[in-house]
């Protein structure tokens, strides 16, 4: 059962560093290696040792770091890719190779026969060189290729042996229905893990991953804020949001989820682009309530208006009150941290004025704790409303 099950590949230093504000150091990428190790990830993706020496020498010494999580390095199919990558040290390497007639006809521009031969042939060579290494094979676009080509490399691929197969919707067309019809097929033919690989174009990259999940996959590529190609793929965060709804002491034993949002803001920093207001989790948004309605019943029982407790992941909930929609119940809520003894006549009386006074102009706490000193002070009920 895979949603008891699953892991993550966490792919923000391999499919993150493809993203336009990404340009990281070696010594970003050891901060970011070891902040998702204590996070808890399973594994991380680094990106092709191919891509520049640097990018060599930084797949070397993250391998060298003794982390918990697994290293896998990521390459295209050329045999002197997979030579490159054996040499890093990582624990795995990730193979994809593009199946979509885009894909075969525009960038490597093979036919299929010899997708399937090179991938069996890199395959082969890795597991002879490697017996130990944990082996995944990808295909690229693998929602616009054929389904009969697809099933056929991965079944040619099977009989060399592989720990993972990975599925990856690289231009983000799938829908969950798709995902999940594509991931039991090929959970019906194959015995190894399933990876799923989504990016968030036309915003399915989550829902997309957790079908998989349900589907039968048991792995999923998330990178931190989702960045990556374009808009990115499955954002951590929002993974997390996701599987802890479904599951949560499972999620809460597997993660340290008050990490996340050290990660979040690192690599918000590191890629200067902030963490979005309504970012899962830790957008400054997520835990803030408003309405006066749904302000009363958090008070009462916040799990009326919350599905994720903001204290597991070190949040705290607010709830604003200094707006026309507010209610008294917060406003009372307010008066109590104040330590300010009125009736609920007076507070009544001061939300009106709130309300009164919002109508008119912006108005922030300090104007409605100004409002319940001077009710506590003692001003009349009846005070006429001031703007
Ligand atoms: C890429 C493409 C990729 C690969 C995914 C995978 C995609 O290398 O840029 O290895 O499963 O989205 O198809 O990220
Ligand atoms: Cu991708």
């Amino acid at each position: 059962m895979s949603l008891e099950s699953f892991n993550i590949i966490e792919s923000t230093l391999r499919e993150g560093e493809q993203f336009v504000g990404a340009n990281f150091t070696t010594d970003d990428k050891i901060r970011i290696a070891r902040a998702l190790d204590e996070f808890g990830v399973e594994y991380i993706e680094l990106t092709s040792p191919l891509a520049s020496p640097q990018s060599f020498d930084d797949a070397c010494t993250i391998a060298k770091l003794g982390l918990k999580t697994r290293v896998l390095t990521h390459i295209r199919c050329p045999l002197d890719d997979a030579k490159k990558a054996l040499d890093t040290g990582g624990q795995g390497i990730d193979l994809v190779i593009g199946t979509s007639s885009y894909l075969r006809e525009f960038s490597h521009g093979m036919a299929m026969e010899q997708v399937i031969d090179r991938a069996v042939e890199v395959l082969t060579w890795l597991r002879a060189q490697a017996p130990n290494l944990e082996l995944r094979f990808s295909t690229e676009d693998s929602f616009r290729s054929e389904e009969a080509d697809l099933f056929r490399v991965y079944l040619a691929v099977d009989k060399v042996g592989v720990e993972r197969f990975g599925i990856a919707d690289t231009v983000g067309v799938a829908t969950p229905n798709r995902v999940y019809q594509l991931v039991s097929g090929l959970r019906r033919l194959v015995k190894a893990g399933i990876e799923f690989h989504g990016h968030n174009d036309s915003g399915c990259a989550i829902a997309n991953a957790y079908s998989a999940l349900e589907a039968g996959a048991t792995h999923i590529d998330t990178s931190v804020l989702g960045i990556g190609e374009r808009n990115g793929i499955t954002p951590l965060g929002g993974f997390i949001a996701r599987m802890y709804v479904t599951n949560r002491d499972l999620v809460k034993k597997k993660y340290k989820l008050k990490k996340l949002r050290k990660l979040d803001e690192m690599v918000a920093n590191l890629t200067g682009v902030g963490v979005p207001f309504n970012n899962y989790i830790t957008g400054v948004t997520a835990f803030t309530h408003k309405a006066g309605i749904h302000a009363k019943a958090i008070l009462n029982q916040p799990e009326t208006y919350e599905i994720l407790n903001p204290k597991d992941f070190g949040m705290t909930r607010y709830i604003s009150i200094a707006h026309k929609l507010t209610g008294w119940n917060a406003i009372k809520d307010r008066a109590e941290q104040l330590g300010l003894p009125l009736t609920d006549e007076q507070i009544k009386d001061v939300t009106a004025h709130v309300k009164a006074i919002a109508d008119q102009k912006q108005i922030d706490l300090n104007d409605v704790d100004e409002l319940l000193y001077r009710w506590a002070d003692g001003a009349a009920s009846n005070e006429p409303i001031v703007q």
